[in-house]
């Protein structure tokens, strides 16, 4: 099965109003491009608002880094998915390695989360589930043990109707923000485990899934990861906050 290439923009606590406009016009001025490569972009959700005067929204989508659980309710400082979308998201990450490590998302939250967002009216949202391994899980050789942990963990209620509303992200721990880099070898492995763990377990509606590798993903080494049979685009940090330098790593994804 084609799927569409899908590169999206992580900026965790990071841009500005500027920002968006910078980066709006840039992929505005990209339209052939943007033709052939799904973008998102996932701004910290207080900068959504903005995006959604900017953006023309059949070409660029938006997301948000992160949802509560919970539809509403007395959680100070939490997003809910009714205000992502109203804010324009139909995008949404769960379990970024930095949420699972600093800001309590155990298994059974992301699992919540991820239910949450596909049990929600709004049928269009997409969770991207994001897992991968840390260093020691590596040198231990225990990659694909933990990444099927995660997976099984996270996609425990999910079906295979609503498998099309998933992207899963690959994001080794030891490379997230660290300049390393999993060389394309390294990445597509993992993303051809993913890839037969889906098969086993939803059968053809696996073949829909696009799986995204993210971890110091840059213009300069995003062409060969993207060329892996199995990585069908990136989840970008760092590189996503320079306008340029994004279109670049958008366009090796065509
Ligand atoms: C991994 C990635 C985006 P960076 O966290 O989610 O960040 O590209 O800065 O490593």
């Amino acid at each position: 099965m084609q799927r569409q290439p899908l590169v999206i923009g992580n900026w965790k606590m990071n841009g500005s109003r500027q920002l968006v406009q910078q980066l709006a016009t840039t992929l505005r001025d990209a339209s052939e491009m943007l033709g052939v490569v799904k973008v998102a972009v996932c701004p910290p959700a207080i900068l959504l608002p903005a995006w959604q005067q900017e953006v023309f929204y059949d070409q660029v989508h938006l997301g948000a880094q992160d949802v509560n659980e919970h539809a509403a309710g007395a959680h100070t400082g939490e997003h809910s998915l009714d205000l992502l979308v109203e804010a324009g998201a139909d995008y949404v990450l769960v379990g970024h390695s930095e949420r699972r490590q600093h800001y309590g998302d155990t298994e059974q939250r992301i699992q919540a989360k991820v239910d949450a967002i596909l049990g929600h009216t709004e049928q269009k949202l997409t969770a991207v589930v994001c897992v991968g391994e840390h260093e020691q899980d590596r040198e231990a050789g225990h990659t694909m043990q933990v990444v099927q942990g995660q997976l099984e963990h996270a996609l425990a209620n999910v079906s295979a109707a609503q498998l099309m509303q998933v992207v899963i992200a690959y994001e080794p721990v030891w490379a997230i923000g660290t300049g390393k880099t999993a060389s394309p070898a390294q990445a597509q492995e993992v993303h051809a485990f993913i890839r037969q763990w889906l098969q086993q377990r939803y059968d053809a509606a696996a073949a829909s899934v696009p799986l995204l590798y993210g971890g110091s993903v840059k213009a300069e080494n995003a062409e060969t990861l993207f060329a892996e049979a199995d990585i069908d685009g990136g989840l970008i940090g760092g590189a996503s906050l320079e306008p340029q330098g994004f279109l670049a790593i958008c366009r090796a994804a065509q």
